[in-house]
């Protein structure tokens, strides 16, 4: 054992990339000095390539910025000092124990995130469940993919982000990419798209010619939020054209009547009226779609700019609708996809740490799922409690008579993140306490009462599931500084305070174990994945009961009662705002490469804060000339619900009617002091993607001296 890890030290430590759900595969080789060099590995998804947030991610392992020690004030009003783990850990357990207490069980709160290994998601959930007995408990991918997974688990039984490998992408003669700029967001899996110079076609729909629509043979410069007309346009040409696949329809899908019916007030130029896409390019995007079809397949695939509004799940089930009239799912080559973003988004939903979920992607209202997971937890079923709030539910809930009074956040800078970020500041300093673990002091540890430092990706070792369902060894290849504990670490010893010695394992190894057989016999069924299968770099795909994963789903059947596929019909509405005098432009929002979500780790690293320094604000340059604002102008921009600071950037690949902004930034760069928190009904997701804006002049020096409360 001791000359594996030696071998493995000067070998290099094989492991993925700490930031979005691609995973791309690298090599850790330790510095004697502290931190570590990366090198890409071969790997499928990544075929050996990295994008820049890759190449620089073992910069934070050493950086000055890491937190190194717990952290804790006094008062609410006491600055953040330094005190040791027995000081913190006893803090949180005491005032959690107080909290609950004096107001109940629910009035303490868990806050999680898609970047925590499978193995934190599950401890978290069951700490929730089991050590602090709260129904409330959620996490940042309510924000992610919650439209996304509602869409696919109605539509399809089954909820996981690519039902194929990433690779087989490369066989499909055509792929609509809905909302998904990944020519920025995962820059490697680019290669597997339609390229310039072959013979298949790659449709995009974005309101911006955005880095991968310039690379597109067709793009669709959509008004934003209103993907869901454009989808069910696409389908009445397809079948007023003859090309949808009747004999796919009758044998394997219940429903389309109904949608057909539906999609008949959906004609082209009304579509046009809607969407801005002209009739022609609808048509050209639907032929393009049967033509891949027949050259190799044709893939649907969407992603946050389709999926993050308050009508997010029935947008996702129109596309479904046209990839299910087309034949598409669980044909090779073919079929559709949502493209899972935070490194573990995908086992961060199956796992645990959902308000509504039990692990194995169990439903926490199921009878049977709630004695199964009991059971593994050697607890009685009628005590786990839930479902609890969503995400936004949630922070609006935190501090008001009815919401939780403390809140344990792992994994998650809401402060930064959250829609309304303004609100969300407001609503954790209502709390009375607030516990926060982090690798550096983000904006949503910065408010904290005990701060506690972890240790990252490099340091640890942990499974990720990839946004393909593919299960991961994340592997240590250094240690983390003295003072720094791993989050298996802290949830024991905080379980252990408040009274559960037993159960919270802080050994990843122990822990993968037990979420196996928790897991096993639900949706994500993890039960037959073995660490040495893992170690071994074989392919492991869930759902793995036995010896054998599930690379492919669908080829025979969908995970639903009748094992036909389900088409919903779904009706076109605006955003929740619209534009009018006073906020005559629509607001996007989404990233850049080289900032990565709220930015905490990201823009503490050197390359990447000079490629990306600050927030901007793309606009079209008749819209700035009419304005008045000339490039690199700093500006405000202003919503009913606030106003953020941001540099303009001039760009002709923008409609003239809209702006985007990235929200990788704090203070008052947040873009999310001005997004819509307005949700959708199903699942619960904001509508950060489009919201009506003004842009202003910056306030004079005078004004900024004594600005008016936002
Ligand atoms: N560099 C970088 N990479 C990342 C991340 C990061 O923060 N930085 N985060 C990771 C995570 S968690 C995620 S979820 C993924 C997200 O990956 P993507 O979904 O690819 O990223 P976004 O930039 O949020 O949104 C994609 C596009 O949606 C467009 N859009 C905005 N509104 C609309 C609309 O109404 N309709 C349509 N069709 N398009 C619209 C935007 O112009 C943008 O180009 O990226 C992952 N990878
Ligand atoms: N306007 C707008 N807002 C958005 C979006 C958008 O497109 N537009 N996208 C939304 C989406 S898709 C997402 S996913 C969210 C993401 O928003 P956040 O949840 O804020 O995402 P991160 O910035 O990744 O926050 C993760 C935090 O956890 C820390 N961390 C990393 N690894 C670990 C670990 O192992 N343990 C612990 N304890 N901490 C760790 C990091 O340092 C960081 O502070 O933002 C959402 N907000
Ligand atoms: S694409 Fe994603 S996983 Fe790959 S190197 Fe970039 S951030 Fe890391
Ligand atoms: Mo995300």
């Amino acid at each position: 054992m001791p000359l594996k890890v030696v071998e493995e030290a000067t070998a290099g430590v094989p492991t993925h990339c700490p930031y979005c759900a691609l995973q791309c595969a690298m090599t850790l080789r330790p510095r004697p000095g502290g931190g570590a060099d990366v090198e890409p590995r071969d790997f499928p998804v990544n075929g050996g390539g990295l994008c820049r947030k890759g190449w620089t991610a073992a910069e934070l392992l050493s950086s000055p910025d890491r937190l190194t020690t717990p952290l804790m004030r006094r008062t609410r009003t006491a600055p953040l000092e330094p005190v040791s783990w027995d000081a913190a850990l006893d803090r949180i357990a005491a005032e959690l124990r107080r909290i609950q207490d004096a107001h109940g069980r629910d009035a303490v709160a868990v806050f999680g995130g898609g970047g925590l290994t499978n193995e934190k998601a599950y401890l978290l959930g069951k700490f929730a469940r089991v050590a602090l007995g709260t129904a409330n408990i959620d996490y940042n991918g309510r924000f992610c993919m919650s439209s996304a997974a509602a869409a696919a688990n109605a539509a399809f039984g089954v909820d996981r982000g690519l039902p194929f490998p990433v690779t087989d992408i490369a066989s499909a003669g055509a792929v609509l990419l809905v909302g998904a700029n990944v020519a920025e967001t995962m820059p490697p899996f680019v290669r597997h798209l339609p390229g310039a110079g072959d013979d298949r076609g790659l449709i995009v729909v974005d309101p911006r010619r955005s880095q991968t629509a310039r690379d597109a043979d067709l793009h669709l410069q959509v008004t934003p939020g209103t993907d869901l007309a454009l989808a069910n346009g696409l389908l009445h040409i397809a079948i007023a054209e003859g090309l949808i696949d009747t004999d796919y329809i009758a044998a394997r899908t219940t429903g389309f009547d109904e949608v057909r019916r539906n999609v008949s007030a959906y004609w082209p130029e009304r579509v046009e009226r809607i969407t801005g896409v002209p009739v022609s390019e609808q048509r050209a995007a639907v032929r393009m779609l049967a033509a891949g079809r027949a050259n190799g397949g044709a893939m649907v695939l969407t992603a946050r700019g389709a999926e993050q509004h308050s009508k997010g799940v029935d947008t996702v089930r129109a596309f479904i609708n046209l990839a299910l009239a087309l034949g598409l799912p669980g044909r090779p080559g073919s079929g559709f996809g949502s493209i899972t973003g935070q490194g573990n988004g995908q086992g961060g939903r199956e796992h645990g740490q959902k308000a509504d979920q039990l692990p194995g992607y169990r439903r926490i209202d199921d009878p049977d799922a709630r004695a199964h997971v009991a059971g593994v937890w050697g607890v009685d079923p009628d005590v786990l409690p839930g479902p609890g709030r969503s995400a936004q539910e949630l922070i609006e809930s935190l501090g008001t008579p009815d919401g939780p009074k403390a809140m344990f956040v792992a994994g998650s800078n809401i402060a930064v993140s959250a829609p309304q970020a303004g609100l969300a500041e407001r609503r954790l300093a209502a709390l009375d306490f607030l516990a926060v673990s982090d690798l550096v002091l983000s904006e949503t540890a910065k408010l904290a009462d005990v701060v506690l430092p972890a240790a990252q990706w490099a340091e640890e070792e942990g499974t990720m599931t990839n946004l393909e369902g593919r299960v991961l060894r994340r592997r240590r290849a250094v240690a983390p500084p003295p003072g720094v504990r791993t989050d298996l670490e802290i949830l024991a010893a905080l379980a252990a305070r408040l009274g559960r010695p037993d159960g919270f394992e802080a050994d990843p190894a122990a822990v993968f174990a037990e979420l196996r057989r928790a897991s096993a016999g639900g949706p994500a069924d993890y039960s037959g994945i073995t660490t040495d299968a893992l170690d071994s770099g074989a392919a492991v795909y869930w759902p793995h009961p036995g010896e054998h994963g599930t690379p492919r789903l669908f080829a025979d059947r969908f995970p639903t009662a009748d094992g036909r596929a389900r088409f919903a019909a779904v009706r076109h509405r605006p955003p929740a705002e619209s534009i009018d005098a006073d906020f005559p432009l629509q607001l996007i929002t989404g990233r850049v490469l080289a900032q990565y979500q709220s930015g905490s780790q990201t823009r503490r690293i050197h390359a990447l804060r000079e490629a990306e320094p600050g927030a901007f604000v793309e606009l079209h340059p008749q819209l700035a000339e009419r304005l008045g604002f000339a490039d690199g102008q700093e500006i405000r921009v202003v919503s009913r619900r606030g106003t953020a600071r941001a540099v303009v950037r001039l760009s002709d690949e923008i409609r003239l009617d809209t702006v985007f902004m990235p929200f990788h930034w704090p203070g008052d760069q947040r873009v999310n002091l001005v997004t819509n928190p307005a949700l959708d009904p199903v699942s619960r997701m904001p509508e950060f993607k489009v919201c009506a804006v003004r842009l202003e002049p910056p306030l004079a020096v005078a004004d900024r001296l004594h600005p008016s409360a936002a």
